[in-house]
């Protein structure tokens, strides 16, 4: 059976709405999971109206009674990013595979090949994240072999029958509770620890970062805000994309009306990119990786513009 399901609380309703939204365009009649972390009453009743208006079947989980305890947390990462490490057990025993999407990703085409996978005996499917030095020094945190993948959770195919059997999701708990000052991404490093070494690779154009990938050879299929998120900041790659669909949803974002300010804002981000580029270019390597990204979210944003016109 075709399902995707992602995990969210109260905070995070009006992204997972707008990848609902995007998801009910591009793959129609996709059964649609969501575990909820406390999700208000009035929030539920709006998903739900909502789901039936745009035609998704949408079935809500209630995440309160998992144990979550001990289990790391930080800024900006609230206890809900855990809940996909208990997918196995709070999704229906029969179901065998499931997509899990993070409520940061937009799905823009059809993702039929995914649910067509043969997961054979890997756990998961996923798509690496790039080989940087700050990808080898987690790698090597974690006892991961160099020669392995460090993978990106965010779009993740789920064996859940190989993890029920298994009993995976009480070894990355494990794991996290013994190794707590490890887990610099949370439940990411745990999952990698446990399991990357047995992970089936998805081509990049499943989980695409706009901020970083700017090759024209790919086409995104599901794109993931992993970097800066469209809703905090103004200047993200492809951030209209997101709030071409956030406007489809009942959780609209406050209109942009011109002010001095917002121009302030944008004439600075512009000067400090280009300065760092410009410095770049004459040496200074510490601004290698910000200008790279500069460079890339415009590419993207220009290539990314032609999608929604
Ligand atoms: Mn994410």
């Amino acid at each position: 059976m075709k399902a995707i399901c992602a995990a969210c609380d109260d905070k995070f309703v009006p992204h997972f709405a707008t990848t609902m939204m995007s998801v009910a365009i591009s793959n129609p009649g996709v059964k649609t999971y969501l575990v909820s972390d406390g999700i208000s009453p009035e929030n539920l009743a709006k998903l739900s109206a909502f789901s039936s208006r745009i035609a998704v079947d949408l079935e809500i989980i209630d995440a309160s009674q998992l144990d979550l305890s001990g289990l790391k947390t930080r800024k900006n990462y609230s206890r809900a990013v855990w809940i996909r490490v208990f997918l196995p057990q709070l999704l229906p025993a029969s179901l065998e595979t499931v997509l899990h999407l993070d409520a940061d990703v937009l799905v823009l085409k059809d993702v039929a090949p995914l649910f067509e996978f043969e997961m054979g005996a890997h756990p998961i499917a996923a798509v690496p994240e790039d080989d940087t030095p700050r990808t080898r020094e987690r790698k090597a945190t974690l006892g991961i072999d160099e020669a392995d993948p460090y993978i990106n959770p965010g779009v993740m195919l789920m064996n859940l029958s190989a993890w029920r059997e298994r009993e995976l999701s009480t070894r990355v708990r494990d794991y996290a509770l013994a190794n707590a000052e490890k887990l610099f991404l949370l439940d990411m490093c745990a999952i990698n620890a446990v399991m990357a070494h047995e992970a089936a690779i998805l081509e990049r154009t499943y989980n695409f970062f706009p901020h970083v990938h700017s090759s024209d050879r790919i086409d995104p299929r599901i794109v993931h805000y992993a970097g800066p998120k469209p809703w905090n900041k103004r200047h993200v790659a492809c951030g209209y994309l997101y709030h071409h669909f956030r406007a489809m949803t009942p959780w609209p974002e406050k209109p942009v009306s011109f002010s001095l300010a917002d121009f302030r804002e944008t004439a600075r981000y512009h000067i400090k990119n280009w300065r760092r580029s410009l410095l770049n270019q004459l040496g200074a390597k510490k601004y290698a990786h910000s200008a790279q990204n500069y460079r890339n979210a415009r590419i993207n944003n220009s290539r990314f513009r032609r999608l929604i016109l």
